[in-house]
């Protein structure tokens, strides 16, 4: 069964659940909703951004879909923010080395998860550091203080509770936190790259059934912390 516009192997869910890999879904006491974050890598100096830093740059609003590499989608968010290209351009990009070639950026989070997306991908139009969602501030259910939306991206490359980004020329000395199979390098949604070494097709329905649990495990642990939303 195919559905009207989505992406290949996706479903509609009527709800924006909080998700990830089931590890994390118990470390939200170790994330604030303080803005400060740290640039390294490549950057001549280590650097740490303030939320008065961004202040100079275009607010962006966005409004697009968001798909888990699970196979849910939900549609029509309306995400508020700064396009990483402004970002890299006017505030990284002056503190790098004249020589440097950056070719990856890797987003660390408060809660220990990290993503790498090739500097391409994330210099991309539609791609934001969103500190809104809905016309709300984030909140910690969906990433405060800061996430990366990369619509164009499974969900696992748009990092909620960013903390760090390392810019580096081309390999990348950290690694995902989870099985390997599980990320794919670039992770594009449209040609359904959501692991590396499996087919995108097969995966689909080695996820699906994941879903209802994780769910339930990441709403329990925000129901302990009382978060609503
Ligand atoms: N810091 C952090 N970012 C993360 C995750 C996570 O567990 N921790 N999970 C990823 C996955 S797999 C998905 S589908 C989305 C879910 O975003 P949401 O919780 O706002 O729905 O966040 C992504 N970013
Ligand atoms: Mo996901």
């Amino acid at each position: 069964m195919k559905e009207v516009n989505l992406p290949p192997g996706q479903r509609e869910r009527p709800d924006f659940p909080r998700f990830g890999l089931n590890p994390f879904a118990q470390r939200l006491d170790r994330v604030t909703e303080e803005f400060e974050l740290e640039i390294g890598g490549l950057m001549r100096e280590p650097l740490v951004l303030r939320s008065l830093d961004f202040e100079e740059l275009e607010r962006v609003e966005m409004v697009r879909d968001f798909h888990c590499v699970t196979t849910w989608t939900t549609r029509g968010l309306r995400w508020s923010g700064w396009r990483f290209r402004d970002v890299y351009q006017h505030l990284l990009l002056p503190r790098l080395p004249a020589d440097a070639r950056v070719a990856i950026a890797v987003f660390r989070c408060q809660d220990g998860f990290r993503a790498r997306l090739p500097l391409k991908d994330v210099l991309a139009e539609d791609v934001l550091l969103a500190d809104r969602l809905n016309r709300e501030p984030l909140g910690l259910k969906h990433g405060a203080p800061l996430r990366l939306v990369a619509p164009a991206h499974y969900g696992y490359k748009n990092p909620k509770h960013l903390r760090r980004i390392d810019l580096w020329a081309d390999r990348d000395p950290t690694r995902f936190p989870g099985p390997r199979w599980m990320e794919h390098p670039r992770a594009r949604v449209a040609f359904e790259e959501r692991g590396r070494w499996l087919p995108g097709r097969l995966l689909r329905f080695l996820y699906r059934p994941l879903i209802a649990s994780t769910v339930y495990r990441f709403q329990r642990a925000l129901d302990e912390k009382r978060i609503s939303g």
